[in-house]
């Protein structure tokens, strides 16, 4: 059909990274013609490349009804976005005007996508047994396609803001705060984390927050809650709700950690400890709990799509727990991490309590978008079986001393 050809034809560009210094640049210089231009090619590239891995799938999550629907979509979208690929279609303000309402088409189509390829693979578990190829094949396709998908709403949305009615009132570049105040950014998540935790649990941990600039060399305790907020405004380029978002989940799970706990009745809670550093080349942002920590047999679950549950409904029971589950929360604050090469790491002290930290790119022209790219290599992670043991792991049955059963 057609659309083969097409995604063969397109699939074979590899996607054009971007840093966040060109993000800004080009918002600040471009116009709406030379954004036109990049995007008719460079989005039907990014959708093809993964479109194409979808083919590499399980059969038996290809075929669920909520998977096959996630690939209608984007076969949509591809189909949309190709009619301003051709020789023939005119670089005029009717043609930019259809380009940018399609965009914003195409934006609202996939707002569901998550949930919707959750909801597939909860199908999938309920439908078939997984073993550990079929789940390492999903986990690093899920890993591939959400950061995919992160790096074509970024596109479009740099786009209809830098282009379409709305008014910048702020000066933001798009969707980009060339002086993201972190330590606003902190406290604003710590404030709506908490605001939760009181509702549900009628009670919360305090924050104190610490801020080290080892390019001024200077330290200082920033904020105590509710205590005056000593300025010290530590600044980066970065897509402020890329970093409220991951803050918003690791406190969230920090809360209920440290609230479930010390139990809910308990009168007074270790506070959550935030540690913001403005290194030479690494923005860091540390939070620390005492929550109990995460058992070590346990730590690979956490950023692991088959073991979280699917995302909460936007209109859940009122006896749902506002801070229930990891869901996707944690996996998909990673991929924001490292969308422009940072991280997120985790790393527990069972029976304490659990650090987490984000590491941002410090200086903007470090800051390149990681895209996943279909080629050879992706082909063979998906055909290559996981690790089998070639350690010890067994112990010999006959070497049990079983105890007495008292039953
Ligand atoms: C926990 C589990 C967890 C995950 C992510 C961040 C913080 C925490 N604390 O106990």
């Amino acid at each position: 059909a057609l659309i083969e050809e097409r995604l063969d034809y397109y699939s074979q560009f590899n996607p054009s990274p971007l840093s966040m210094q060109q993000f800004t640049d080009f918002g600040e210089n471009a116009t709406i013609s030379e954004s036109f231009l990049f995007l008719k090619k460079e989005l039907p590239v990014r959708l093809a490349n993964i479109m194409k891995e979808f083919h590499l799938l399980p059969e038996n999550l290809l075929h669920m009804p909520s998977v096959g629907a996630v690939r209608d979509l984007y076969r949509r979208s591809f189909m949309d976005l190709l009619e301003f690929d051709t020789g023939n279609t005119p670089n005029n303000t009717a043609t930019l005007e259809k380009f940018t309402d399609a965009l914003v088409k195409i934006r609202n189509r996939h707002s569901d996508v998550v949930m919707t390829m959750a909801q597939g693979v909860m199908e999938l578990k309920d439908a078939h047994s997984i073993n550990a190829n079929t789940e390492a094949n999903i986990q690093y396709f899920l890993d591939r396609f959400y950061m995919n998908r992160i790096s074509i709403r970024m596109l479009i949305n740099q786009h209809t803001i830098l282009f379409g009615d709305s008014i910048n009132t702020q000066n933001h570049i798009g969707c980009i705060d060339p002086h993201c105040d972190v330590v606003r950014v902190i406290e604003d998540a710590y404030a709506n984390a908490r605001f939760l935790c009181d509702q549900y649990y009628l009670a919360s941990p305090e924050l104190i927050l610490t801020h080290h600039n080892e390019r001024d060399k200077t330290s200082r305790v920033i904020k105590r809650t509710d205590g005056p907020a000593d300025k010290n405004p530590v600044s980066v380029v970065y897509v402020p709700s890329h970093l409220y978002h991951m803050l918003f989940e690791l406190f969230k799970n920090a809360m209920r950690a440290v609230v479930e706990h010390h139990g809910p009745a308990s009168d007074t809670f270790p506070p959550v400890h935030v540690l913001l550093v403005m290194g030479q080349e690494d923005l860091t942002i540390k939070l620390s709990d005492q929550g109990g920590g995460i058992r070590r047999s346990l730590m690979d679950l956490l950023f692991n799509y088959m073991y979280s549950t699917a995302p909460q409904p936007a209109v859940s029971g009122l006896d749902t727990p506002p801070l229930a589950g990891y869901g996707y929360g944690l996996p998909l604050s990673r991929l924001y991490a490292r969308y422009f090469h940072g991280d997120l790491q985790v790393t527990s002290y069972d029976g304490y309590g659990t650090d987490a930290t984000i590491y941002l790119k410090a200086l903007s022209s470090e800051a390149n978008e990681l895209l996943p790219v279909y080629n050879k290599t992706c082909q063979r992670q998906y055909s290559t079986p996981v690790q089998t043991h070639d350690w010890s792991s067994q112990v010999h049955s006959a070497m049990f001393i079983r105890p007495f059963s008292t039953t």
